[in-house]
């Protein structure tokens, strides 16, 4: 079914015409009430009466994750006493990313999740396994929202105790399944060492993202759990999973271009690319009242296509997520910067600053392993100060990241030098 057809098959003239209102209204609305954006249009020398229709939003300046950063923690904040949720997600260094949401936005967001659930072959009534996290990650609880809008029963596992979420599933028997796919894929083995037969779950619908994955992946997760595989993409920043979404076609990702208004640039010059050309996902907040974001950098690499899809919607469809402009780490659900570690180790006294991160993935578990170089002289001290201290290191890193790391101390000039930028990550993962 398509939840909002009125919205999701309409013409481009009319979404054109929606997408003009509304941003009149951000503009102004951020004039008034943001003096981070009007400094910043000050800046372009924008007056809100200047826009006027979407096609200006090339005029606009544009926001970057450091904007909300530096204004930890409400300073983006547009509607501060209407506030009805904050969640949070990873900064690269320090302070993190602080989203907010009004009850409007809260509504929005239900919106969203229930056409991408809609989107994915879900139907009101059915049952849906949410084994995102609950919590400050805007995965689980936006999950949440969407399904309730639509009429779907929930059963709110979040992530993790395994056993628990595979006899859930076997005595309820849900159709839906949302979690990240390396989670999918992780259940699988733990299905098998209790000797289920996975093809025989009763999940005939994925709703999978966060993370990359590739077809492979997809291949795997279909194949074995014998169900539908669709991906879900989103960012805290813009609302939490729910920006796009793909139909049971798997040709795209539906996104919702009437509240979320994308541009694909390439990311050195910040002019727009062809359509079908690889750049950087662009997306303005259309009808967003906490922190509504004009032009967000979303670093996520993407090609982005018009043409209407064989299931009726006309809304732009992306590709999956090519890769990004930096050099965030997604391990297991988490985004993590190298520069978040490395601020860690260099303040930590007898680290050097020489350090390697190597990821891999076993038994469908992502690791992280933390190779750090430490002083001559710590070698020369007993194994159990070297222990001590490698726990240290550990638990300061695991502080900042929320996610367990192996540290491993390794001798002055063991990592490898590079003549140019420093190589700091080794992903084996194959996905
Ligand atoms: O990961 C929101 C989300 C929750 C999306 C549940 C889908 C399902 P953040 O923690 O802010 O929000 O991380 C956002 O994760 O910029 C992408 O780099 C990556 N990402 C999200 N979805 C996908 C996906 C949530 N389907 C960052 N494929 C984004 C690849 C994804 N990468």
């Amino acid at each position: 079914m398509i939840w909002n057809e009125p919205v999701e098959c309409a013409s481009s003239t009319k979404i054109k015409d929606i997408q003009s209102r509304y941003l009149k209204k951000l503009v102004s609305n951020l004039w008034k009430n943001s003096p981070v954006y009007r400094s910043k249009l000050n800046a372009y020398g924008i007056k809100p009466a200047q826009i006027k229709s979407i096609d200006d939003i090339k005029r606009l300046p544009f926001t970057v994750k450091d904007d909300l950063r530096d204004s930890y923690p409400f300073g983006l904040f547009t509607n501060f006493d209407k506030t009805a949720e904050i969640h949070v997600s990873s900064g690269t260094t320090g302070n993190p990313t602080v989203v907010g949401y009004t009850k409007e936005d809260i509504k929005l967001w239900s919106e969203v999740i229930a056409r991408s659930l809609a989107c994915s072959g879900a139907e009101p009534g059915d049952m849906i396994q949410v084994a995102y996290g609950y919590g400050l990650f805007t995965g689980g609880l936006g999950l949440h929202y969407g399904a309730l809008e639509m009429g779907l029963k929930v059963i709110p596992t979040s992530s993790g105790q395994t056993k628990r979420q595979l006899k859930l599933m076997t005595d309820f028997k849900p159709r839906i399944l949302a979690c990240t796919p390396s989670y999918a894929l992780f259940m699988l083995d733990e299905a098998r060492a209790l000797g289920m037969d996975p093809r025989k779950s009763s999940w005939e619908i994925g709703v999978f993202g966060a993370e990359p994955w590739s077809e492979s992946m997809r291949h795997q997760i279909e194949h074995s759990w014998n169900m539908l595989a669709t991906d879900i993409y989103g960012l805290s920043e813009i609302i939490g999973p729910g920006v796009a979404q793909e139909c049971t076609h798997k040709i795209g990702l539906h996104l919702q271009w009437d509240v979320f208004f994308p541009e694909v640039i390439d990311p050195k010059t910040g002019k727009e690319v062809k359509e079908g050309e690889r750049g950087e996902l662009v997306i303005t907040t259309l009808t967003k009242q906490g922190i509504p974001l004009l032009r967000y950098r979303t670093r996520d690499i993407v090609t982005i296509t018009y043409d209407k899809c064989q299931c009726g919607r006309t809304t732009p469809r992306i590709s999956k997520i090519l890769g990004r402009t930096d050099d965030m780490l997604i391990i297991r659900g988490i985004n993590v910067f190298p520069s978040q570690i490395e601020y860690v180790l260099l303040k930590i006294e007898g680290t050097l600053p020489h350090y390697l991160l190597v990821v891999d993935r076993k038994n469908n578990l992502d690791i992280l392993e933390v190779w750090v170089e430490v002083d001559e002289k710590m070698f020369s001290d007993e194994i159990k100060q070297l222990r001590a201290f490698e726990n240290q290191i550990k638990k300061e890193i695991e502080n900042v990241l929320g996610i367990d790391v192996l540290v491993k101390l390794v001798e002055p000039k063991t990592i490898e030098r590079s003549e140019g930028k420093a190589k700091r990550v080794i992903d084996k993962r194959k996905i």
